[in-house]
């Protein structure tokens, strides 16, 4: 896999602001990244395109905060059975794909209770009509039925928790969350800062980072939906630990059209505008440049290369990822020294913006 360099700060939120924790910083002057994903079944390829590639090219220059965000997994029927091991198949999975543990802090969500503080906190400055225009819950309530949880309601607010805590310079995330980010900003800004500031901000406004390629892997099955996680149909993504013979398959029965030859642009077309996106991003060549060479191949042929190019992508982290999950005492040290360096975070915030608002403090 060809890192990608190529993200894009929103720039229609350009412009975070001076907070409290930027004057009194002084341990790091790099900007802080916060993301996560919920450990709600498999990693899949567009959990990986989409965001975990982009926190490996960022890690280097950024303070990077990575959580398995666990309490956001329940927001959805789950079964208590699995939690506990796709957390920390999660978190091995950030290793794997190579996030460096010794320069970001890697920890789970529901371990650090400052997180459910700060979304009461935020739960009673929101708006309920902000949360009702939250695409992402109006989507999966349908697929809930008559069981839609409140905490599926509420997941933003706790994705906004997560990351104010952090005072998180970017987040970087898969175009689907740039709705919730840009209501993390709106709450910071609008009903804590404006509202409760006497001076400095009291919360960081984060800002979205959104590559340009990879932004949103689409459903094998149907090139117009996103490659999701819960999508009851299996064969509708690649797992990242997904083995050969699965991919083999899984690819064989993929989405094809009648059309001859690989296209990017046309929009009759979206299968083979996503498989040629993903191939571009595994192999590291231009679009174009793929476009030209397989404008005569036939999706057979084509799914044949694909499929190597998959396989291959995929093995290094598979390697990886089983020599961490056989090493339990090894990953238990990577979250306990995240959750130590992000929990001492977390409560340095979570106790300024109670202070700020107006909790009763004891006296030291
Ligand atoms: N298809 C995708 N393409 C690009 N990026 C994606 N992301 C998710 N799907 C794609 C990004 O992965 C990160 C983690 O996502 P998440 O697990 O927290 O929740 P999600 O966005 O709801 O992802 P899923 O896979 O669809 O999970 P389920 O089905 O459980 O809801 C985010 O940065 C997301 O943008």
């Amino acid at each position: 896999f060809k890192q990608k360099t190529a993200y894009e700060i929103m720039p229609s939120l350009v412009g975070s602001e001076m907070c409290i924790r930027d004057r009194m910083k002084g341990m790091t002057n790099k900007k802080r990244i916060l993301s996560g994903v919920q450990p709600t079944g498999d990693l899949h390829i567009g959990n990986w395109l989409g965001a975990i590639s982009n926190w490996v090219a960022l890690q280097e220059k950024h303070e990077t905060f990575l959580c398995v965000v666990d309490l956001h997994a329940i927001t959805t029927e789950y079964d208590p059975k699995q939690l506990s091991k796709n957390t920390l198949s999660t978190a091995a999975l950030y290793v794997a794909c190579g996030i460096d543990p010794k320069i970001c802090s890697i920890f789970v969500q529901s371990q650090i209770s400052a997180h459910s503080e700060l979304c009461w906190i935020l739960n009673c400055m929101t708006p309920i009509n902000w949360m009702e225009r939250m695409i992402q819950f109006k989507e999966k309530s349908v697929q809930q039925g008559n069981n839609v949880s409140i905490g599926l309601f509420d997941y933003p607010i706790l994705m906004a928790a997560d990351i104010l805590l952090y005072d998180a310079d970017y987040v970087p995330v898969g175009e689907d969350q740039k709705q919730h980010l840009e209501l993390a900003r709106d709450i910071a800004q609008q009903r804590i800062n404006a509202k409760f500031s006497k001076g400095e901000n009291i919360l960081k406004i984060p800002q979205p980072i959104i590559m340009k390629k990879g932004s949103k892997i689409m459903s094998l099955n149907d090139g117009s939906k996103k490659m999701s996680k819960s999508d009851i149909n299996e064969g509708s993504r690649i797992n990242l630990l997904d083995t050969p013979e699965i991919i083999t398959k899984k690819i064989k029965r993929a989405k094809s059209d009648s059309y001859m030859g690989m296209e990017f642009n046309n929009p009759e077309r979206p299968e083979s505008r996503n498989l040629l996106m993903i191939y571009s991003l595994l192999s590291g060549k231009e679009v174009s440049e793929l476009e030209n060479d397989l404008s005569q191949t036939g999706w057979g042929t084509f799914k044949k290369i694909f499929t190597e190019q998959l396989i291959e992508s995929l093995k290094p982290i598979q390697e990886r990822y089983q020599v961490l999950i056989n090493d339990p005492y090894e990953l238990n040290k990577i979250l306990i020294e995240g959750k130590e360096k992000a929990e001492a975070v977390a409560n340095k915030t979570l106790s300024r913006v109670k202070s700020e608002l107006g909790f009763f403090e004891m006296e030291k």
